[in-house]
């Protein structure tokens, strides 16, 4: 199945620190790891599991390099399955890359980015959504990410793909009887009956499918454009909201041309916040796309973040904006408090706007904690599942939607064949094809291909 050799990797980041692992995974693991750290005698007699404080040495000169933890665990009870050994280093960057190189010198190889954890789904530790939840934690920005990615973690989301799964696998196999035995009398469901059954199936994968949209928002944050007429102060919110000078702010209309994104942390949640440029009437070329991106992203955002001057009278590109955000999620920031008013939250309301609306200074920052609040509870309006337990499980990523997505496709077909009375075998065949991509979330059913993408995505060492 794959190359049954001995790797090795840190499996701490990179640069200074109190401690760092080296990990190693494998056939060869506990004899490199004995040939590295002494006394590698005592690696005959350590029990498994248990650290043991020792040395490191370079075997080649004998030379000291570290005092050192060690820890053993013989597969195949160990992460990846394998014999897995870990030396429990100080945490100096140099110190770290010669332990490796050791390692690799006595016949180790450094690990792909992700491969410790490809080898635990290889050997049937861990399943796909496991694997990936792991992924989506250790990347956890806020509470409501890492709760999500635990419960996939110790397989909320695997337990509900093969709840909908099984009944598919009898289906099949009642049809499968059907095919084999037409001729005999035997008590199989009827017609009616499956195709119940199918729609019943499509209409709890259709949830799961549509929890994408939450799951995706917990995951990576909800998307939330800052939209308003140039010069209002788009940047410096955004720039005072991350808290870093992010985005370029100066007095010149039409500045920010390209959508700048950054990631904010709420606490609870997170969003990205994108910057657009103004929207205003524009003859200018390079403006005129960066005003085409700006309603895109208006229309694409989760939330929107209108942004009004409140030292200047209302004009035709905020009425512009106004519409934009007509029956959208989001709030509205009525800044540059700190100058002397020209117009107040009745005169936007008074023109169409429905959003909540926030007296705000970008260069005060007056306002700044309500923002965030207002942002925070929109997000978990937009996350609320409403308290049916069932809706709390969700998948988060494209891959998961799209497996989704072609199982529902071949049910619907199946469905249809039902209907119209085809012969069993085209609906075993569509009931196949919705169990397969099912089980190609969990991992039940799997290619080199989809591994690979998986696994790029993590780090050295995982
Ligand atoms: N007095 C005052 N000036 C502001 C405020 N927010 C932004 N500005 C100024 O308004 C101008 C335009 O700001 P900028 O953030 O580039 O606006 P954008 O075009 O909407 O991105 C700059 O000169 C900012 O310093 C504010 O709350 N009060
Ligand atoms: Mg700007």
């Amino acid at each position: 199945m794959y190359a049954q050799d001995t790797i090795v990797a840190p499996a701490t980041p990179v640069g200074r620190g109190a401690v760092a692992i080296v990990r190693l995974s494998g056939p060869e693991a506990i004899r490199i790891a004995k040939r590295l750290w002494r006394p590698g005698r005592a690696l005959d007699r350590m029990i498994e599991r248990r650290l043991y404080l020792g040395e490191i040495r370079d075997p080649a000169t004998n030379k000291m390099l570290d005092r050192a933890m060690c820890v053993v665990m013989p597969g195949p009870r160990s992460f990846t399955g394998e014999d897995v050994a870990e030396l429990h280093c100080h945490g100096g960057s140099y110190l770290v890359r010669r332990i490796v190189a050791l390692a690799t010198a006595e016949g180790a190889r450094t690990a792909q980015p992700g491969e410790f954890t490809r080898r635990a789904f290889l050997n049937g530790r861990i399943s796909l959504t496991e694997a990936e939840a792991i992924a989506d934690l250790i990347d956890a920005r806020n509470a409501s990410a890492l709760d999500q990615s635990v419960a996939q973690m110790v397989g909320a989301l695997q337990a509900r793909i093969n709840c909908l799964r099984q009944p598919l696998i009898s289906i099949r196999a009642h049809l499968e009887a059907e095919i084999d035995f037409s001729e005999e009398d035997i008590d199989l469901p009827s017609r009616d009956q499956i195709a119940a059954q199918v729609r019943s199936l499509s209409e709890s994968i259709a949830g799961l499918y549509q929890s994408f949209a939450r799951g995706r928002m917990v995951r990576e944050g909800a998307r939330a454009a800052i939209i308003g007429k140039p010069n209002v102060g788009k940047s410096s919110i955004l720039n005072l909201l991350l808290g870093v000078e992010r985005a370029i702010v100066t007095a010149i209309p039409g500045t920010t041309r390209d959508l700048i994104e950054e990631s904010l942390d709420l606490g609870e949640c997170s969003v990205v916040l994108i910057d657009t440029a103004g929207i205003r009437e524009s003859s200018e070329e390079v403006e005129q796309i960066g005003i085409r991106r700006a309603n895109a992203s208006a229309r694409q955002a989760d939330l929107l973040i209108a942004v009004f001057d409140s030292s200047r009278p209302l004009e035709a590109d905020d009425l512009t904006v106004i519409d934009l955000a007509r029956g959208r999620r989001g709030v509205a920031l009525l800044n540059k408090r700190d100058l002397r008013q020209q117009i107040c939250v009745t005169d936007l309301q008074a023109a169409g706007l429905t959003m909540p609306v926030i007296d705000f200074s970008a260069v005060s920052g007056q306002g700044l904690s309500e923002c965030r609040e207002a942002l925070a509870r929109e997000v978990q309006q937009l996350v609320d599942t409403g308290g049916n337990p069932e809706d709390r499980i969700v998948i988060s990523r494209e891959r998961h939607r799209d497996a989704l997505g072609h199982a529902l496709a071949a049910l619907t077909a199946a469905e249809a064949a039902l209907t119209q009375h085809m012969p069993p075998e085209i609906v075993a065949l569509e009931i196949a094809l919705a169990s397969e991509s099912l089980g190609s979330i969990t991992g039940e059913v799997t290619s080199e291909d989809v591994l690979d993408a998986i696994f790029r995505e993590f780090c050295i060492g995982k």
